[in-house]
């Protein structure tokens, strides 16, 4: 079944079958691990979508994105100006909400207020625009610029006022040169859902950083005020509850934690003995890239190599598998990744739970039995 715009915004379409449906209002749909494990590039229809307010419905033609603040000359660009005046680039890149497996920390102690994303906010597209870097040095940026803000036309309510989705990036990362101001996504335009006409792709952040449906660019000596930058997608300890958190304190998230999830087969599945194949990817942060999966049967007493199924690529996830004889019994299989930077992921969903839900890269592990 698809639902249209009777239940959505009037031209957004989702197929249901395809999607893991969160909120219709407003519009949160994941993918199934074992659904993102089928490509490693998700088509459109697919990826997931994580929207805070309304999905605006912008108008391509009068469409200006202004980019502002510390720059020597303010602009005004439509979408004809992007595409003529600047040499189009492409990244392969994944995103991923801070969110994504926050269901599992969930299950430990509750978290409220929060989309209970399942391991369902991560997919990967081919990204086409132009680079963010030279859209700022055509406006040349200005003494003092340390940030670079973003500020989405989307409508979100909260405490009583209505504001756009904001981030801000530091400006290093901003001329990184994949950094993207994206007006394309698998060849195709952006669908309304993922931020027509245009919207920012940031390698290596977290979700929240590549703001959709981009109105301004603004050059800064500090990070962006918006509620998303400054209060939300901060980490706090285990041991702090929202009650007591002073949200000055938090950690500002953006690169990604390393991370790996089981996608076949599926929690609680039932399985014939003999050969199992073990399915899933991994992913890690800026400037790294995976170096290693290992399996466990058991719970993670003893351990095994994955095959990693991609030569290292830098913004993306990396599939893996690995086959197995199962004997019947019950067995708690369990994944970590190692990184080129030798890092691991933690253990236990309790080093990592905070009252937001973010960031979850616990081992991941799952039941099957075999019969
Ligand atoms: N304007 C705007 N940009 C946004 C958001 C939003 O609500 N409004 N959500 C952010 C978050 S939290 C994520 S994870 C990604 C999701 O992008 P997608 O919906 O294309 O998957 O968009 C980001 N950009
Ligand atoms: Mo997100």
């Amino acid at each position: 079944m698809s639902l249209t715009h009777e239940s959505l915004e009037a031209g957004v379409t989702i197929e249901q079958e395809e999607m893991v449906l969160h909120s219709l209002h407003p519009l949160n749909a994941g993918i199934a691990p074992e659904v993102a494990r089928e490509k490693f590039i998700t088509p459109q229809k697919r990826f997931f979508i994580r929207s805070h307010g309304s999905i605006p419905d912008v108008d391509g033609e009068t469409y200006r994105l202004s980019v502002s603040g510390r720059v020597k000359v303010p602009l005004e660009l439509s979408l004809d100006d992007l595409r003529i005046e600047f040499a189009s680039s492409s990244v392969v890149a994944t995103l991923q909400c801070a969110g994504h497996r926050r269901s599992e920390l969930a299950a430990v102690q509750p978290i409220r207020g929060e989309v209970a994303w399942d391991a369902d906010a991560i997919s990967t597209a081919e990204w086409r625009g132009v680079r963010l870097r030279e859209v700022l040095l055509a406006a040349g940026i200005g003494p003092g610029v340390k940030h670079v803000a973003f500020l989405g036309l989307d409508e979100i309510e909260k405490g009583g006022e209505r504001f756009g989705f904001g981030a801000s990036i530091p400006l290093e990362k901003a001329l990184s040169g994949e950094v993207l101001l994206a007006y394309e996504m698998n060849g195709e335009p952006l669908t309304r859902e993922h931020g027509f006409p245009l919207r920012v792709v940031v390698p290596g952040y977290i979700g929240a950083r590549s703001v959709k449906w981009l109105g301004g660019i603004r050059l800064q000596a500090s990070p962006s005020n918006n509620y998303f930058q400054r209060h939300a997608y901060k980490l706090f300890p285990p041991d702090t509850q929202a009650a007591d958190a002073n949200w000055e304190e938090g950690k500002v998230l953006s690169d990604l934690a390393i991370n790996t999830v089981i996608c076949r087969p599926r929690a609680s599945e039932v399985l014939p003995a003999g050969p199992v194949t073990i399915q899933g990817y991994a992913i890690t942060g800026e400037g790294a890239h995976i170096e290693a999966v290992e399996l466990s049967l058991n719970g993670g007493a003893t351990w095994r190599e994955a095959t990693l199924l991609e030569r290292p690529h830098p913004w993306t996830w990396c599939f893996w598998e690995a086959s197995f004889q199962l004997e019947p019994g019950c067995y708690e299989i369990v994944a970590r990744a190692w990184d080129s930077r030798g890092r691991t992921q933690p253990a236990n969903l309790r080093e990592v739970w905070n009252f937001k839900g973010y960031m979850n890269n616990a081992w991941h592990r799952l039941h099957v039995s075999v019969f």
